[in-house]
């Protein structure tokens, strides 16, 4: 295989003036007619002409209308030799093949309808073509089809022509007036329909919005245009950007390899972030429309106006977006209600993002696909659309208006804008924006960009009574990682670090920060620190009592913090700190700490106990009214048993499940009638809303029904899932109860999951879920849940080929049901190595992303490691795609 490395980098050396296609679309063979004026960049001297294509039949090749027979097809292009001196004119004809394009990466079919996706390295599946972001054109498309077959036909920008064509065919002509790279390219053919929607931006201008959809799903569009209307309104309203098209489109496909894409004008989504109604779709489900529809829009400006060098930038583009709807939806929640309830809503936000980030982009960073935000080398570019990019790289914008506060981070912004609209930039660059608007040398900051591994930061602190100073030294470095990892830890980094002190009553004390003999500014509560140096002290002084510190307020910087809290100290912080984010955080080091002593107790066959001051503790939060109930719910959300196995040496899950398992019977036997307190006073009555404050009672009365479940008897929580089962009006009671269900026992769930089934036979999302509870399930000692997915591969709704069933059952399976993918017969190993397999053969970004599920197999037991290592040879010996052999070929380095 390849590497790529972001040292190479050199500029194109053709530019693209122009460039026009004509699609004549047939299913099983498509013509492809691309026309450009390409020009030498300047001081460019190559005398041949390069370009990417992949899959691809050459039927013509002409330059300045006549026939050229300089070409040279290789596996992965075209060279086009001698090409003139001056600007000329480029005409390529080929066909490809979309029914049979499984990768769904380029233009394929799905449902009998024609879709594209082009990032990263789709576009050459369609044609010929300098397909790099560095190369932005403008795009003139001609589709043309049977109007019977595909009455519809978008592409990017705007329609500027329509009209009949002999043989029942038809064909649109659509332009785009603003240069863009070839990822950014979409079109869509097929029986499609839209809800519409006018609306007048803040300059006057009026707009079209269209979702598109099958005829029978129109119904559930009206959420997803909602979320476009806030989504455009918010952005004009944060950061001043407007929609800059006439028209901009979302369509729904359900064969998505990802999220969605954010073509210009021309939003290609997965079903599953557009359709959503009461009956099929969760209040998360709810809240993830609202956030991929606003990621993606947000990109028209960071992403498409201002786009990425080289794929080494993608978190220019996708940590700024990800931070920004990241903000959207925080906004959103927090919309139209007290400033108590809009900052409960704010944290909830909050802290499900750090939750995920810990979680999973953690994990990456300390295992064998560890990379810099900004990576230094990749084989496949697909493999890093990843955690680190998005999520931490969304965490290191995050960090910009946490030094300079939100109008600092606008005026940077809009500097950003300023310099770059229409241009293809680095992260450098959009460092230098932030650094020169707010007059701030970021030399240091660079290395949140170029250093992998996550970076620790161990505080110490020391109160002097009589000179009533309180001291907090704060000392950074990183944990164990991958060899290439540690090469690109060169220095300390710059640490946003935000702090406040709590007194005995439970109340913040002032701030009065000292340095060099001066005490800084005004008092205040949570002041935030900048940590440059391996290690520094921090010195507060009229500090009256000593105090207990609340450290990295916010998750501040995504950094792992540790401190010598004892049981007493995370338990007060628990109950009184005012900071949501470490409100929450204390009781999840309490659980954490509890959590991991019960697993090396159980690993050793030793008797487990919990001390009832624990419980005590979570009782406390379970019963506080003035609690936000969304809090609440988080509160009583104990850390996943893959957090749990990330944090020991040598990780045996199934001891993780057992201590994870008596925590929970310990809280529900220790709150027994808090838990149906609980579960009683949040039920919410009328009409389904998947508003922030309703999902959150509802998120608490179902963790309280999950807690009851696991009493030692179950017979009162059966019942109470029962009937909510039956009673239930939308999916977010409905699925919970059967989840329930489910945890008590198979028998208990058949009926009603045999009901679920024939409700839902029809909904492509709901039947995902069905399968998803199903391999998700918890499964009693001794009981191989794997056989029940077995089973269900075999059921006719499965299919491989749809990457949502595939990842509703298998990925499911593998990434979220630690103790039974982690049998200690080997099964689920094996099972992995022939799915990823599989998968290989059909669509290998799907692939790649199961592949992903092993490579901490260093982490665990002598004995799971050597079964997991077998597993991963065997797909090593049996891969074809440069995807899947990235991954397990660096897992196994
Ligand atoms: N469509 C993916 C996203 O928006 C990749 N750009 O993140
Ligand atoms: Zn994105």
């Amino acid at each position: 295989s390849v590497t790529i490395r972001r040292v190479d980098y050199t500029p194109p050396a053709f530019a693209i003036d122009k460039v026009e296609l004509e699609f004549d679309l047939a299913p099983l063979t498509t013509t492809v007619t691309n026309r450009m004026q390409l020009r030498r960049a300047p001081g460019a001297s190559a005398r041949d002409l390069v370009l990417h294509g992949e899959d691809l039949e050459l039927v013509r090749a002409e330059i300045d209308g006549k026939p050229w027979t300089g070409v040279q097809v290789s596996t992965d292009g075209l060279t086009v030799s001698n090409v003139p001196e001056q600007p000329f004119e480029l005409t390529l004809v080929t066909t490809n093949r979309p029914s049979a394009n499984t990768s769904l990466s380029g233009l394929y079919v799905s449902n009998h309808n024609f879709f594209t996706q082009c990032e990263a390295e789709g576009f050459r599946r369609i044609t010929y073509f300098l397909d790099r972001p560095d190369v932005m054109t403008t795009y003139t498309v001609t589709l043309r089809a049977s109007r019977a077959d595909y009455p519809v036909l978008l592409s990017n920008g705007n329609l500027v022509e329509t009209g009949e064509l002999p043989d029942g065919r038809h064909f649109a002509r659509w332009h785009d007036p603003f240069p863009k790279p070839s990822y950014l390219f979409a079109l869509v053919a097929g029986k499609l329909v839209a809800r519409e929607q006018r609306i007048r931006i803040r300059s006057g201008e009026e707009k079209l919005l269209q979702v598109w959809v099958e005829p029978h799903d129109l119904p559930k569009t009206e959420y997803a245009m909602q979320s476009l209307v806030h989504s455009i309104e918010w952005d004009e309203e944060r950061f001043g950007l407007p929609l800059d098209l006439e028209r901009f489109m979302i369509v729904a496909v359900g064969d998505f390899n990802m999220g969605a894409m954010e073509n210009k004008g021309l939003n290609i989504f997965n079903t599953k972030y557009v359709l959503a109604d009461a009956e099929t779709a969760t209040d998360i489900d709810f809240s993830g429309i609202e956030a991929v529809v606003g990621h993606e829009y947000f990109h028209n400006w960071t992403g498409n106006r201002v786009t990425c060098r080289d794929w080494f930038q993608l978190s220019l583009k996708e940590g700024l977006t990800v931070f920004r709807d990241q903000e959207f939806s925080a906004d959103m929640a927090a919309a139209g209600g007290s400033p108590e309830a809009a900052a409960a809503a704010r944290a909830a936000r909050r802290i499900d993002d750090v939750r995920g980030l810990r979680q999973n982009q953690f994990a990456e960073d300390a295992g064998p696909m560890a990379h810099p935000v900004r990576p230094d080398s990749y084989v496949e570019i697909n493999n890093f659309y990843t955690m680190t990019v998005y999520e931490k790289g969304a965490e290191v914008v995050r960090m910009y208006q946490t030094l300079f506060g939100r109008d600092g981070f606008r005026k940077g912004m809009d500097l950003y804008f300023a310099r770059h609209d229409g241009q293809a930039v680095t992260c450098d660059d959009f460092r230098a924006a932030m650094a020169d608007a707010n007059q701030r040398d970021l030399t240091q900051f660079e290395r949140w960009y170029s250093q992998a591994g996550t970076p620790h930061v161990s505080a110490t602190a020391q109160y002097d009574a009589a000179a009533r100073t309180f001291d907090i030294t704060l000392t950074q470095g990183y944990g164990p990682a991958s060899a290439d990892a540690k090469a690109t830890q060169k220095g300390p980094l710059l640490i946003p670090f935000a702090i406040g002190l709590v007194g005995s009553d439970g109340k913040d004390l002032p701030l009065r920060l000292a340095q060099d003999g001066q005490v800084l500014a005004e008092p205040q509560t949570t002041r935030v620190l900048e940590l440059t140096e391996t290690e520094q002290t921090f010195r507060f002084v009229d500090v009256a009592e000593e105090p207990l510190p609340s450290l990295l307020r916010n998750f501040s910087a995504p950094v792992i913090v540790s401190y010598d809290y004892t049981d007493a100290q995370l338990t007060f912080l628990f109950a009184h700190d005012s900071d949501p984010f470490n409100r929450w955080e204390a009781g999840q080091r309490l659980a954490t700490r509890a959590l991991l002593s019960l697993a090396d107790a159980a690993a050793r066959g030793d008797a487990l106990s919990l001390d009832p001051e624990i419980v005590a503790a979570f009782g406390r939060v379970l019963r506080d009214s003035t609690l936000a109930p969304a809090f609440r719910e988080l509160a009583l959300t104990l850390p996943s048993e893959s957090y749990l196995a990330e944090q020991i040496e040598e990780a045996d899950p199934a001891a993780v499940h057992a201590a994870r398992l008596f925590f929970r019977r310990a809280l529900a036997n220790g709150l027994r009638d808090d838990l149906m307190a609980a579960y009683e006073q949040n039920r919410v009555e009328g009409l389904y809303e998947p508003s922030a404050v309703d999902a959150g009672r509802r998120g608490l009365k179902n963790v309280a029904l999950s807690y009851l479940a696991d009493l030692d008897d179950p017979d009162d929580a059966a019942e109470l899932a029962r009937a909510q089962y039956d009673s239930a009006d939308n999916m977010t009671e409905r699925s919970a109860a059967l989840v329930t269900l489910l945890q008590i026992g198979p028998s208990a769930a058949r009926a009603p999951l045999d009901d679920f089934y024939l409700r839902f036979e029809k909904e492509a999302l709901a039947l995902d879920k069905w399968f998803g509870m199903q391999a998700t399930r918890r499964g009693a000692p001794g009981e191989r849940v794997l056989d029940d997915v077995g089973a269900l591969m075999a059921h006719p709704a499965f299919s491989l080929k749809n990457p949502n069933r595939a990842r509703a059952l298998i990925f499911q399976f593998c990434m979220g049901n630690a103790a039974q993918f982690h049998a200690t017969d080997g099964s689920g190993y094996a099972f992995w190595a022939e799915q990823v397999l599989a998968l290989d053969a059909i669509n290998p970004q799907v692939a790649s992303r199961l592949a992903r599920s092993l490579e901490r197999w260093r982490k665990f037991t002598p004995a799971l490691r050597e079964k997991m290592r077998a597993a991963l040879e065997r797909v090593a010996a049996g891969v074809q795609s440069k995807d899947v052999r990235e991954v397990v070929e660096k897992a196994l380095a």
